[in-house]
């Protein structure tokens, strides 16, 4: 590895969030009740009873958060719209108000010379449309295309970059099969579904976007995504990581680019796989422009037979560095991944739209001092320059997050930000990591 990595003309430095997270003022602007408000507020759901009633109060605090983008030198805000904001009640005429907010936070950020990057789901669906069987009804897919069009023509003469849904894996399995996400589901047939929902709801956002884009604009999904790798060399590990890569990668991948799910994990999920309509393949596999790639860490996977619903489990090597979520630092993975979906799936375009650590930081006179997020940053960043050499399109990175914020079940005790967010005061500190990091955007360079 080199001493220092210029990276190419243009490359994107960004930071990310999602709306429930970060915004607040749940009951203001007449947005909706979405199923994170039910879940959070359901007791035991939620670490330490947190919600997102209030969460960073972005909502009206967004002018000042921007300014701290500004100082921190970010090209791209990558954020995410409140569906309930938008359609309170999941269908009919869109709310004026909601979607002013957004129409205020993008001529924010355009008056700071910094590019909105909208995702249309982060999690947040009505909870009208959870009560007529949320993602395991294929009608939401069609609620989800009327929310882009009406997203779209509202807001698009300001953005020019959009996302349909943000990790279809996370939002179908943690929600409906380990009951761990809104709407707390734990059932491998409506999961199945909901991942086949969700990915027919990209398709129709697709096709909503398309029908209003301009020249020049780009639309795409954001998978998580990860390498899948045996923990042993035993025949059963190699198929436990063989299944793990098609139930979080290829599921989804082939869809997109190849317009069928893999055979083999057909045959995994047996009488649990979903219905599948005529035309939704070719719905689901229609061109887009970009793929955001959220990497974290790697999955390593043993098999276990005690282990439901598929008889294995993802294990941290004993000796493993690991971020304060128990997750594995392991930032060639990064690399992996992005050499991996340039060579099997050739999508032309490629954003890292999420990557970043918690860690336990506390404030000190005043600052705080996380020297293992901002090596975790180094690290992964020089990984993901490996990629570029190589000849992937990558274009960008967003760094997950830009302030602490309401990690879903586990509340406001992990911590993801390169600004630190006083919850009390609703302070806001840039840590060292975000100092660090506002030197490579401003620099486009990163030091191994
Ligand atoms: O906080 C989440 C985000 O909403 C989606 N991707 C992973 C992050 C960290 O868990």
């Amino acid at each position: 590895m080199t001493d220092s990595v210029t990276f190419p003309e243009h490359f994107v430095w960004g930071a990310a969030t999602a709306a429930y997270q970060i915004e607040g003022a749940v009951r203001e602007g007449g947005r909706g009740i979405s199923i994170w408000d039910t879940f959070s507020h359901t007791p035991g759901k939620v670490a330490n009873g947190d919600d997102g009633d209030v969460a960073c109060d972005h909502y009206h605090r967004y002018s000042d958060d921007v300014a701290l983008m500004r100082e921190l030198g970010l090209g791209g805000y990558r954020f995410s719209i409140a569906w309930p904001r938008v359609f309170p009640t999941g269908s009919g005429r869109p709310n004026a108000e909601g979607l002013d907010f957004y129409r205020r936070l993008i001529d924010e950020l355009h008056a700071a010379d910094i590019t909105p990057y909208v995702t249309l789901y982060h999690w947040d669906l009505p909870q009208a449309l959870q009560d007529q069987g949320g993602w395991g009804n294929r009608d939401t897919a069609l609620r989800f295309g009327e929310y882009a069009h009406a997203v779209i023509s509202a807001l698009g003469s300001g953005v020019q970059h959009w996302f349909t849904i943000n990790e279809p894996w996370v939002a179908a399995f943690l929600g409906h099969l380990m009951g761990l996400h809104a709407p707390g589901a734990r059932d491998l047939p409506l999961a199945l579904q909901a991942a086949h929902n969700l990915m027919l709801a990209h398709g129709q956002g697709m096709s909503a976007l398309r029908s209003e884009m301009r020249p020049g604009d780009e639309a795409g999904i954001v998978l998580n995504l990860a390498p899948v790798q045996p923990a042993g060399d035993s025949n059963a590990d190699l198929e436990a990581a063989a299944g793990g890569d098609g139930i979080m990668n290829r599921w989804f991948l082939d869809a997109l680019y190849r317009g069928h799910y893999p055979d083999d994990v057909a045959r995994l999920y047996g009488d649990a796989m979903p219905e599948i309509a005529p035309g939704d393949m070719e719905l689901i596999s229609q061109p887009t422009d970009v793929l955001g790639i959220n990497y974290y860490f790697r999955w390593l996977m043993a098999h276990d037979p005690e282990a439901q619903p598929f008889q294995a489990r993802l294990v941290v090597p004993p000796s493993a560095p690991v971020t304060a979520m128990g997750w594995e630092v392991y930032p060639e993975g990064l690399y992996q991944v992005l050499t991996r979906v340039h060579a099997d799936y050739g999508p032309s375009r490629i954003l890292v739209t999420e990557n970043g650590a918690a860690y336990e930081d506390v404030v000190e006179d005043g600052q705080v001092d996380d020297p293992d997020r901002e090596a975790y940053l180094r690290e992964h960043l020089l990984q993901a320059y490996r990629a570029i050499e190589e000849g992937v399109p990558l274009g960008g990175y967003f760094v997950w997050s830009l302030l602490d914020n309401f990690e879903w079940s586990l509340g406001y005790g992990k911590r993801f930000g390169v600004i630190y967010v006083d919850y009390a005061t609703q302070e806001r500190i840039v840590k060292r990591s975000g100092h660090w990091y506002a030197q490579v955007t401003r620099e486009n360079r990163v030091t191994g």
